[in-house]
């Protein structure tokens, strides 16, 4: 089985509607959707997400900025989904982003920053469980 990481769509992705633009260059970076929702994030659920962080400056607004509206969690598969995700995605400050990335292509600044990625195999998988449950990631996730 291919790799598999977590993405989400934030905030600022869903409300400046740019959730199929980012979507579709995903799919054109040749990774696969597993698994997909909408979830709004509470203050708690987004300070446990972003716990790593807890002691910087920029913290609490960022808090904020992930509870303003829905977000979009995805499990996405590829071979070194990982790596190759953290490259489609570019650099957190858009402004040192790669031409050609999303954040380059969309992001305002180094909050509104537009897509999550996991920085490594063991926190995509921690990140996975964070937003989806076993059976929603099965094949056969019936309703
Ligand atoms: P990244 O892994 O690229 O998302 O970046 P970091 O783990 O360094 O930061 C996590 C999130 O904190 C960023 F997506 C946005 C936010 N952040 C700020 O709001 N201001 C900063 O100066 C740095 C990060």
């Amino acid at each position: 089985m291919a790799e598999r990481t977590l993405a989400i769509l934030k905030p600022d992705c869903i409300r400046r509607n740019l959730a199929g633009k980012v979507l579709d260059n995903l799919l054109d970076a040749g990774f696969k959707i597993v698994a997909l929702k909408m979830v709004k994030l509470t203050k708690e659920t987004a300070g446990e997400f972003y716990a790593v962080h807890n002691e910087r400056p920029f913290y609490n607004d960022l808090l904020v900025f992930m509870t303003e509206t829905k977000v979009i969690p995805i499990i996405l598969e590829k071979q070194n989904a990982v790596t190759e995700l953290r490259k489609t995605i570019g650099a957190t400050d858009p402004a040192e982003a790669e031409d050609g990335t999303i954040r380059k292509l969309y992001a305002e600044n180094k909050q509104n920053n537009i897509i999550h990625a996991s920085d490594s195999v063991e926190n995509a998988r921690i990140e996975i469980s964070f937003f989806f449950s076993a059976k929603e990631i099965i094949e056969n996730n019936t309703l």
